[in-house]
């Protein structure tokens, strides 16, 4: 068996708890729980960047991050799956993923000033940077999003995306980039994968 470190409601953790399931890969996997913040824990261990998720293969091999496990899982797949082999479609699905990520990283980001840092030395300048990633990102997407009828790593990421922003609301997407409200609702007819994945609580 696999094991597969990540809490429920990380979105790069979905990205792969969504990839597995849409492949049929889950009776492969043993999940497991990761806490970011524990000095001595299981995740620092397995990845001393301390970030989830880690996914530790039959062979004791420790793979991160979440674009490194899609591949994988691909792999594992009969490759070609959720990342396609011509080239051009592989680089436009590559970076779309790349896209989602980068959202992410922006939104987790903003999670975390109000996290580690008190109140008072919160930096809004340095907030509203982040948001303009996002923001910036989001205005994109809604212009040329990926095909929604499509199940790949970049679709994979920019629904985990959304689902994180709906989330933790760094900002109200659904308001400013109603045709992304099209794009998820289509996509989650494609890809059950993704609402059986929600985080309960999330
Ligand atoms: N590039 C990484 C990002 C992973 C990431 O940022 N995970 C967050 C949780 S959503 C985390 O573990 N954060 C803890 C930390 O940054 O210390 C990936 O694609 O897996």
């Amino acid at each position: 068996m696999m094991i597969l470190r990540t809490t429920d409601t990380s979105p790069f953790g979905r990205k792969t708890r969504m990839a597995a399931l849409h492949l049929g890969l889950m009776d492969r996997i043993t999940m497991e729980p990761a806490d970011a913040l524990e000095a001595d824990s299981a995740l620092r261990r397995e990845n001393p960047l301390g970030k989830m998720p880690v996914l530790t293969l039959e062979n004791g091999r420790r793979i991160y991050d979440s674009r490194v496990i899609l591949e994988h899982f691909d792999h594992l797949a009969g490759g070609g799956s959720i990342i396609p082999k011509d080239w051009d479609a592989r680089l436009a699905v590559l970076t779309a993923q790349a896209l989602a990520d980068g959202v992410m990283d922006a939104a987790v980001l903003i999670v975390y000033e109000g996290r580690h840092r008190p109140a008072e030395l919160h930096h809004k300048p340095w907030l509203d940077y982040q948001r303009g990633k996002i923001e910036r990102a989001l205005a994109q997407l809604a212009i040329a999003p990926p095909d929604p009828k499509q199940v790949n790593v970049g679709t994979i990421a920019t629904a985990c995306m959304l689902g994180y922003l709906d989330w933790r609301k760094q900002v109200d997407w659904r308001a400013t980039t109603p045709a992304l409200v099209d794009w998820l609702a289509t996509f989650r007819t494609t890809a059950p994968a993704f609402d059986a994945t929600e985080a309960s609580g999330a």
